[in-house]
């Protein structure tokens, strides 16, 4: 076992981790900002290392300071979290150089699942199913408006190098496809130095679902169910939950046998997420995520797994330690994603927090670095606060939810629970009909 871990991360995915390294009696080590010296990941871990100035780019995001302060602390693994060096196939290479445990998966499955129409090819070769679309990526509008004449418009065209929502656009009829396919590459080039860009059918009304897996170095591949992501804004999620509620036992197997055999196919080892989008009844692969998520404590609710442990146990090479059909799934979990933001607006309100009071009892959990007297920076992402409840079904968890909110106090700040409180009470919400279209069709 490892003796001690850096966290190259803040916030509360850096409390998450430390929380997990101290049940298990790992020492660690926190890197901050020069904004973040007043941070809880800073006095809970037992040494800390300032990284740089508050941009990200001259802190968190560099490599060279961080493996620094891992060789002056003496750390044995660095753990990525999630954003920032978490999906750099590079620095998880640099790490391992270095005679360090990246605790993730592979580089070459981190560079694999990166290139986002590589990722659906390989996916197609390992029979899982994917959108009718482009074979690899497309190179000129010609070919581009072949493929989509054989599978009809809408069309969407994606960014081989993008992934989250970035560097997309619809094509509605064939004029629209030298503008938007003109643009697509432009935009690409600009933002990932890769003009490539691949071709799909647009589905209009889909649910985001995806899959939380974890492989072992033995060979062992399993999934923990599913979380349902469609409620989210400009693709940044604002609640989660599992199960889904759209999904009947039959289809949540499926899925999770399509997202083991990518994972097999591609060697994948420890934590990762496959997404899919779900329609008619039809799932259909759409990308792998390779680092821990933010959501992933609403499949720790349901499952009583602990993900960032078994993340460390599988990374030190011990095996997952349990088999597909002792994944059992009990009760219901939602997550609300508190940001430091206008609720309507959705502008960042990054300042002083003069007040904080979190919601206890019977199934709640609040995952925070927040404490009354901090100061938001205004640098980093805007999530302050994850409340996440559990109940044994899904109408107990909302009402869970709601309580929860009503006694979840922040004040100084804006932020997004006056928002949360109105989802919670929607009719088509609680009914567990929506769509990724939820958000722009929801009233407030
Ligand atoms: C799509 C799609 C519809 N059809 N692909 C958005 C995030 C990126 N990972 C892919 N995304 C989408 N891809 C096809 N062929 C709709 C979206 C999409 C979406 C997906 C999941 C959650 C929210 C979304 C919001 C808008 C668009």
């Amino acid at each position: 076992m490892f003796s001690k871990i850096l966290i190259a991360n803040r916030g509360e995915i850096a409390l998450r981790i430390i929380a997990a390294c101290k049940e298990m009696g790992i020492k660690t080590v926190a890197v901050h900002s020069e904004a973040d010296r007043d941070s809880l990941h800073v006095r809970y871990a037992d040494d800390d290392v300032c990284i740089g100035p508050s941009v990200s780019k001259q802190s968190y995001l560099s490599i060279s300071s961080i493996i620094a302060a891992a060789e002056i602390t003496g750390a044995d693994a660095i753990h990525p979290g999630y954003g920032f060096l978490s999906e750099n196939a590079h620095f998880a290479e640099i790490v391992a150089e270095c005679n360090l445990t990246f605790i993730g998966p592979p580089a070459r499955a981190i560079r694999l699942m990166g290139d986002k129409s590589r990722a659906r090819e390989t996916a197609k070769n390992a029979g899982v199913p994917i959108i009718p679309g482009s074979e690899g990526a497309i190179r000129t509008v010609e070919e581009a408006a072949d493929v989509a004449r054989t599978i009809g418009y809408p069309v969407i065209l994606k960014a081989s190098a993008g992934g989250g929502g970035r560097g997309m656009r619809i094509c509605w009829e064939e004029s629209d496809l030298q503008t938007q396919f003109d643009t697509a590459r432009n935009e690409a080039e600009r933002a990932f130095g890769d003009g490539s860009v691949y071709l799909e059918k647009y589905l209009e009304r889909p649910r985001h679902i995806e899959i939380q897996v974890f492989a072992d170095t033995h060979g062992r591949t399993v999934h923990l169910g599913e979380r349902e992501c469609s409620i989210q804004r400009r693709h940044q999620k604002l609640i989660e939950e599992s199960p889904s509620p759209a999904l009947d036992q039959e289809t949540r197997r499926q899925m999770g046998e399509a997202a083991i055999r990518l994972c097999e196919a591609v060697g994948y080892v420890n934590a990762g997420t496959i997404e899919f989008l779900y329609q008619d009844g039809a799932f259909y692969f759409m990308e792998m995520n390779t680092r821990i998520q933010v959501e992933h404590p609403v499949t720790e609710m349901v499952t009583l797994a602990d993900i960032v442990r078994n993340q460390i146990r599988i990374a030190t090479g011990e095996n997952i330690g349990y088999t597909q059909e002792e994944v059992q799934i009990v009760g219901h979990s939602i997550e609300c994603r508190i940001n430091a933001e206008d609720p309507v607006k959705f502008t960042p309100s990054p300042g002083k927090i003069t007040a904080f009071n979190i919601p206890g009892g019977p199934g709640v959990r609040v995952d925070t670095a927040v404490y009354p007297g901090y100061v938001v920076p205004p640098y980093y992402d805007s999530m302050i606060a994850k409340l996440i409840v559990h109940a044994r079904t899904r109408d107990l968890a909302i009402a869970r939810m709601q309580r929860a909110l009503d006694m979840l106090v922040v004040e100084g700040i804006k932020t997004t629970i006056p928002l949360h409180q109105k989802i919670m009470a929607d009719e088509n919400f609680q009914k567990g009909e929506f769509s990724t279209k939820f958000m722009e069709e929801f009233k407030y």
